[in-house]
């Protein structure tokens, strides 16, 4: 299955391989198929998306062993290592916040009625590494129109499970655990941007936060928030980690931009994992490639100043 990558895998993986088990009886059950065999689920399973890249995706082995995941570590080989023990079912997120229906909504009712998809985004890293990622997902703005979002709300603010025990990361100093996140709400309801429930055709692995994570593909990664567990709509900009870590460094827009540089290094080029130890570095596109998607969300904006 990984070879096909280069064709577009979505259309030569066999069915069964397509969707996790857990995926497919919430998907089943919605369409009222629960207990049918496969074929009947056929429409389920994605169509290449519009949004989606034609670069070649990274390889699995590149997707899965080079993370950022501190809860389990600050070596970009530690999630690999150590995610393993995370237990990921049961699952819920609290919903909350200026939402019409608050609640905590088991990750089985949340995929009950969506339709995943297949998203190949391209992903760049504040630390000027890129790659292209296969996710398989859902856009968060279903998800956000389904609970109802009050007029009032104007952020969407994301928050980690908070578990020491299974998180190595956490029982030691640095971050102020949880890790938060936080989108403007118009930039939680764009479409490119995903709740994403795995990768490669496979349940999300865990050191790329399974069960489930958010992808916004024109934003550093620090802004796409692994094993989330709550969801708060506010009116006020949310609390994020990196910006109140080191606020001259991380902003809470984070969007990509070659010409915006981070206090101690160029944001204008980038290194494509699995590109080898010569291979050239390729210049970082603004908004990671997504302008004509997104530049509109930021009209008028100081991009240097809202960083
Ligand atoms: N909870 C949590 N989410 C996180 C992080 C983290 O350390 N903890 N790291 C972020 C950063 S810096 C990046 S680059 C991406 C990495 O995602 P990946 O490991 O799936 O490539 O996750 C982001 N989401
Ligand atoms: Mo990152």
């Amino acid at each position: 299955m990984r070879a096909t990558k280069m064709l577009g895998w979505s259309e030569v993986t066999p069915k069964a391989d397509f969707l996790n088990r857990r995926q497919l009886i919430a998907s089943a059950a919605a369409a009222g198929l629960a207990g049918v065999a496969w074929p009947a689920q056929a429409k389920i399973a994605a169509q290449p998306s519009r949004y989606s890249t034609d670069a070649p995706p990274n390889s699995f082995d590149d997707i899965t062993g080079y993370n950022n995941f501190y809860e389990f570590g600050w070596d970009k080989s530690d999630p690999r290592k150590h995610a393993g023990a995370l237990t990921i079912d049961p699952w819920s997120i609290e919903i909350g916040g200026l939402v019409e229906r608050p609640g905590t909504y088991p990750l089985d009712d949340i995929l009950k009625p969506v339709t995943l998809e297949e998203r190949i985004y391209r992903f760049r890293c504040v630390e000027a590494w890129g790659m292209v990622v296969p996710w398989i997902g859902f856009e968060l703005g279903a998800l956000l129109n389904r609970v109802g979002v009050a007029p009032s709300a104007k952020y969407v603010a994301f928050e980690t499970l908070h578990r020491p025990e299974e998180m190595p990361g956490q029982r030691a100093s640095g971050i102020d655990w949880p890790y938060v996140e936080g989108l403007r709400l118009d930039e939680a309801m764009h479409p490119l941007t995903i709740l994403a429930t795995g990768l490669y055709g496979e349940e999300m692995p865990k050191q790329n936060g399974a069960p489930i994570r958010l992808v916004v593909p024109w934003k550093y990664g620090f802004k796409s928030i692994k094993s989330i567990v709550k969801i708060t709509l506010t009116e006020s900009e949310p609390v994020t980690t990196w910006k109140s870590l080191q606020p001259r460094e991380y902003g809470f827009y984070a969007n990509v931009n070659p010409e915006v540089d981070h206090p101690r290094w160029s944001q204008a080029s980038e290194r494509r994992i699995g590109g080898g130890l010569f291979a050239k570095r390729e210049p970082t596109l603004m908004f990671n490639g997504y302008a004509e998607e997104v530049a509109g969300l930021y009209a008028g904006m100081d991009l240097a100043k809202f960083y």
